[in-house]
């Protein structure tokens, strides 16, 4: 029998990618209801090639539904995932309200598969969008090499901020295009107002030092939850992690710089094979001709994109990379897919 899913939060930027990746994977879904706040119930939406209806987020809306998948803010997941689980459903969860729960596993497929299996909450959930942008890459070096530390750089695109975050910037550049602005100090700032949506400063002509919200001695909740969600993908509660996540004016795909320091001396040759053969792993890496992945390349893509691998000159246990992911596709909706299709896997197994 095939199993029911629904999808929670349908109609958002994430939940939009959701329902093209379902549309293009292999069809091993009975009913696929689509879920959303009261607001957008009775939209119609496509997926797999037909339209359905979107029913208001509900007790009832997960009656019959094997596993539900939640792409909604933290709160609403808070809300409504226990009542999904507890009408027998496995959730599938997105957002950040579990993924440091003790009885909640956090999973990325090609990382820890297993850790799908214990789910005393009937809980499942996928990490943040910034941690997934390197975790699959750095997952099969550390399988390989003994993973010790990792200081990384992020250069977040302003879809990890929803719809509102595509507006904001759109409009922002609308209004800076063809001008002479970001020449003297506070012009950009000046001329786009109060207009910053989501974000702490204007991000067109601009690169912002901020994402998240503010946590103890000066971290932002996003460097705290690469640190936390990293150490538990990974297995390793005591890894040392430093993150400095930054947005920058791009719409879909988050890159970072990242320094990984390993247990023993590692090699390039070694660390490029381990790249060039890991599931889910692209190695573009030529500088020579030109080549090096860019968010504006990777948008659109599935898998997490690697270049400028080198030896840090100064620690031979250490390697530097730059990473880029669609922060929509691996980042969110495709890693949510894919432990929702292990999960299926025991329905028809
Ligand atoms: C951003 N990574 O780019 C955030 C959005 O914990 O799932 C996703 C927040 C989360 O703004």
């Amino acid at each position: 029998v095939r199993p029911t899913l629904a999808v929670v939060g349908a109609t958002g930027a994430v939940g939009t990618v959701m329902l093209q990746i379902l549309s293009q994977h292999a069809d091993i879904w009975g009913e696929i209801r689509l879920v959303a706040s009261p607001r957008s119930a009775g939209r119609k939406l496509t997926v797999r090639g037909e339209e359905v209806e979107v029913v208001a987020v509900s007790e009832e809306a997960f009656d019959g539904v094997d596993i539900a998948m939640f792409d909604v803010p933290d709160e609403v997941a808070a809300r409504w995932a226990p009542v999904a689980a507890a009408k027998g459903a496995i959730v599938v969860d997105n957002s950040g309200a579990f993924r440091m729960d003790p009885d909640v596993p956090l999973v990325v497929p090609e990382v820890n598969p297993h850790a799908a299996r214990r789910r005393p909450r009937s809980i499942v959930a996928s990490p943040n969008c910034a941690t997934l942008s390197m975790i699959v890459a750095i997952g099969a070096l550390h399988a390989e090499f003994g993973l010790r530390e990792l200081i990384v750089s992020s250069y977040q695109a302003v879809s990890g901020a929803g719809r509102a975050g595509i507006e904001t910037l759109r409009s922002q550049l609308a209004m800076v295009a063809g001008t002479e602005l970001g020449t003297s100090p506070g012009d950009v700032r000046r001329s786009v107002g109060d207009e910053t949506g989501p974000f702490p400063a204007p991000l067109a002509l601009n690169v912002v030092p901020w994402v998240g919200s503010l946590r103890e001695d000066g971290w932002s909740s996003e460097e705290m939850k690469v640190r936390d969600e990293s150490r538990k993908i990974l297995g390793l509660p005591g890894l040392k992690v430093t993150a400095t996540c930054v947005r920058v004016p791009v719409v879909t795909t988050h890159s970072m710089t990242v320094h990984a320091r390993f247990e023993d001396e590692v090699t390039v040759d070694k660390a490029r094979e381990i790249l060039a053969t890991a599931p889910g792993v692209v190695l573009f890496d030529d500088p020579a001709e030109g080549e090096f992945p860019t968010p504006a390349d990777v948008v659109g893509t599935d898998p997490t994109w690697v270049g400028r691998v080198r030896r840090s000159l100064d620690d031979t246990a250490a390697l530097e990379l730059f990473v880029c992911g669609d922060n929509l596709r691996k980042g969110s909706a495709l890693n949510t897919a894919q432990i929702a299709e292990l999960i299926a896997s025991e329905f028809t197994a």
